[in-house]
């Protein structure tokens, strides 16, 4: 091929040029300018060269070789600015995993708590959080001056001179029970989940919002050996089959008798540790026979009918299930704590 002719196709050649990667661009400098490259080849051919054609031909080349060396330089730049799409687009490298999200303890213990009563029967109602005082105080057996309704525990919404109602933030989710047994007659067999609010200084204990699921069956003759044995099987459920309960007399305004459900330490079986304060107990559930008078407040014959209820905290028992101790873990919602629960459903 005539020399004139190969430095036309190489010169279109570069000006056509384009590479997807520094290691194209490094092949295609090789290709020309390499020890036996296309252009260097033509600088040896042009050695040979002699007469009135060199003049113009060797301006050629030197054209060519220019505007080779420009396309490469101005190649290399463009790809080292931005990054390479076959490193973007290397199917070989191994993957990032996504990241799964995990369920709130709380959540958990909350769905582990009401799935026990599920299949016991109990359906699930739920009620708001703010409510006036006649559902959280006046129907539940509480007297006009009870210490619970003092500032310092309840969180008014609305208290006005003379108001005998007043709107407030329910303590307890036993409201939604007032409400169950004010629009429908027995039998009735609910839980009910939700969060309550106190008035109380926030501590590795105490905290102004917490949440509780509260129990209610009332029908013909409903006895405390019932309600026992709900509870016995709920702790088994719950804590594992070789677990044991005990009840404490214990007082609420709501019920009467009451008591206090412990069920054995599962973490040191019963012998004693720092988690049950070496008494071998946790206490879990408080629980009772409802007052007659606060099935009458709500238009339940209490000649008629008798029920059981109990309540309980459901941060305790996911403090107990998952051995996390400081309450404030569970409202906090930082990431590094949450996400040691992905085990937990
Ligand atoms: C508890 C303990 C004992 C309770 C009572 C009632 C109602 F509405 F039937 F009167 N609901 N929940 C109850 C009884 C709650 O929580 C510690």
């Amino acid at each position: 091929m005539a020399m004139q002719t190969k430095i036309s196709a190489l010169l279109s050649e570069v000006e056509s040029f384009t590479a997807s990667s520094l290691h194209e661009v490094e092949e295609f400098r090789v290709k020309l300018f390499g020890k036996k490259g296309e252009v260097t080849l033509l600088f040896d051919e042009f050695k040979q060269v002699s007469g009135e054609v060199k003049r113009e031909l060797g301006k050629k080349i030197n054209e060519l070789k220019s505007k080779a060396q420009d396309r490469v330089s101005e190649l290399r730049q463009a790809l080292e600015a931005s990054p390479s799409p076959t490193l973007l687009l290397d199917t070989s490298r191994p993957g990032s995993a996504d990241s799964v999200g995990t369920r709130h303890p709380i959540a958990s213990a909350r769905s582990e708590i009401l799935n026990i009563f599920r299949q016991l029967g109990f359906t699930v109602a739920e009620g708001p959080e703010i409510e006036d005082d006649r559902h959280v105080f006046g129907a539940l057996n509480f007297p006009p001056e009870h210490p619970a309704r003092d500032m310092q525990d309840t969180f008014f919404i609305e208290k006005r001179e003379g108001d005998d109602n007043p709107v407030l933030l329910r303590t307890h989710t036993s409201s939604i029970q007032v409400r169950a047994m004010e629009s429908q007659q027995p039998p009735i067999r609910i839980v009910c989940p939700g969060r309550v609010f106190r008035n109380e200084a926030i501590s590795a204990r105490a905290h102004c919002m917490f949440h509780q699921v509260e129990g209610l069956y009332v029908d013909h003759s409903v006895s405390f050996a019932d309600l026992k044995q709900t509870l016995l099987y709920f702790a088994k459920e719950l804590f594992g089959a070789n677990v044991e309960i005990r009840l404490r007399p214990s007082f609420f305004p709501f019920t009467e008798p009451s008591a206090e459900m412990d069920v054995s330490c599962s973490i040191c079986g019963g012998k004693g540790c720092n988690i049950c304060k070496g008494t071998g107990w946790l206490e879990v559930s408080g629980c009772g026979m409802v007052d007659p008078s606060v099935l009458d407040a709500c238009k339940i014959d209490s000649q008629k009918y008798s029920g059981f209820a109990f309540g309980m905290g459901v941060e305790r028992i996911a403090m107990l299930k998952y051995q996390a101790r400081d309450l404030r873990l569970y409202f906090e919602n930082d990431v590094r704590f949450l996400r040691q629960f992905t085990a937990v459903v």
